[in-house]
């Protein structure tokens, strides 16, 4: 294994604290992915990516920075990646996933704050990840009111710009997304000196595209009565995907497809029949949060959706690719990315619907909504969501919780009594 101490420190990395979260890791992935059995050979990819997280990426990001490209990081899934992708940049996800790095962003944020966002503030403050040193310049947008304000903690030291998003979705909303992604198409122009042609945000939106559609694939099969991969595996996969080159995304998600529509069509399951389905809805779950989905495939169930933004809204709907013009492209672009269902709209029935659609799409016995604790956009949405799945007939169980294990027991409890009634 290379050692990357060298990269790090160049980086100006506090080293000595990030070998504390190296170190534990490997055990937490090997606990929770590797103790799985019979998973699709494609896995050895992102199981590849995983044991080296801090390194094989971040190592190519600093090659591409050399050689003239310009990384943005992101936090959420209104960023088009499209127009970074036409001037030659790099995305990557920002978002903490890990309870690692909440003590240092408490330090600055109020304790009740979501662990997401203080997750990120502190993988920066702290020092201890290497995309946050990395990323030339940071995208934020104006989702929920705790994003906000940590963005302007964020941007006493980084480069940042930030996106208006809308909220609510009259047609005058998606003008103003419009409006905001022209604007944002001329910062990146500036700031990576490449201009954005039809042409060259035509070839990004393909890209874009082509990885959703890869993505998309993968989910379908979890459609199947046999269930050819667990949740955490294409957990796993979604979460790497905020990070990679989207063409290699694609190819390995095309691979992952390929392999998984194979074992459908050979009848392997990874689970034994009957094996209760559960769709989880919710907030995101960054990279390295597997702790609902590891609770509940080790309870007797197992995940075949995700409704969040490191699940469905991440792939679901293409951006049109006929527009030759930016302002079509802009407008195809726009009415993509409000096609998103997150709470930060009112109203937002959408969502529930999007719920309701996809509970009976993939045959689900229940839905689990998980919030993260603090986040009040998902939690009063909550109410509504549980009253559209009883009105649907469809078990419903609301959780809030945290990055910590701390209430892992109360937490399996509740999942497992709730799995046994179905
Ligand atoms: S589009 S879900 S990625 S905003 S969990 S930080 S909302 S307090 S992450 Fe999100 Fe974009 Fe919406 Fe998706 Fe705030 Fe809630 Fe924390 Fe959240």
């Amino acid at each position: 294994m290379t050692d990357y101490h060298p990269m790090w420190e160049d980086l100006g990395m506090d080293v000595e604290t990030h070998d504390q979260l190296c170190a534990v890791l490997p055990q937490a992935f090997g606990d929770v992915y590797l103790s799985q059995e019979n998973r699709p050979d494609a896995m050895a990819f992102w199981d590849m990516v995983v044991g080296e997280i801090h390194g094989i990426r971040p190592a190519e990001l600093i090659e591409a920075q050399k050689n003239g490209q310009k990384v943005f990081g992101t936090f959420c899934v209104f960023v088009p990646d499209e127009v970074i992708i036409a001037a030659n940049g790099i995305v990557t996800g920002l978002c903490g996933g890990s309870q690692f790095w909440v003590p240092a962003g408490e330090e600055v944020l109020p304790k009740n704050t979501c662990p997401l966002i203080k997750a990120s503030v502190g993988a920066r403050l702290g020092k201890t990840c290497p995309f946050f040193r990395i990323a030339d310049m940071y995208v934020g947008e104006t989702t929920c009111d705790g994003k906000k304000k940590a963005y302007e903690i964020l941007a006493e030291d980084v480069p940042m710009h930030i996106m208006d998003l809308p909220q609510m979705k009259r047609e005058c909303d998606y003008k103003k997304w419009e409006d905001e992604i022209r604007k944002f198409i001329k910062v990146v122009e500036d700031f990576t000196g490449n201009e954005i042609t039809p042409e060259k945000l035509a070839d990004a939106i393909k890209t874009v595209n082509a990885k959703r559609a890869a993505m998309k694939r993968v989910y379908e099969c979890r459609k199947a009565d046999k269930l050819p991969i667990s949740g955490k595996d294409v957990l796993l996969m979604s979460q790497i995907a905020f990070f990679d080159d989207p063409k290699r995304c694609a190819e390995m998600c095309n691979k992952l497809a390929d392999e998984c529509e194979q074992r459908i069509a050979d009848g392997v399951s990874v689970f034994p029949e009957g094996t209760k389905r559960i769709m989880i809805t919710g907030t995101p779950m960054a990279i390295p949060n597997w702790k609902l989905h590891h609770i509940i495939e080790t309870s007797g169930a197992a995940v075949v959706c995700e409704e969040c933004c490191t699940g469905t809204r991440y792939f679901e709907n293409m951006v049109d690719e006929s527009g030759t013009t930016l302002d079509e492209q802009v407008t195809a672009l726009s009415n993509r990315y409000m096609c998103n269902n997150c709470e930060c709209f009112t109203p937002n029935p959408g969502r529930k619907e999007d719920i309701l659609r996809l509970a009976k799409e993939y045959n689900v016995d229940g839905v689990i909504d998980a919030h993260l604790m603090f986040c009040n956009l998902y939690d009063t949405a909550g109410r509504g969501v549980a009253s559209a799945l009883a009105d649907a007939n469809i078990p419903c169980l609301t959780i809030e919780t945290d990055y910590t294990d701390n209430d892992a027991e109360q937490l399996r409890t509740r999942v497992q009594a709730f799995i046994e009634m179905l």
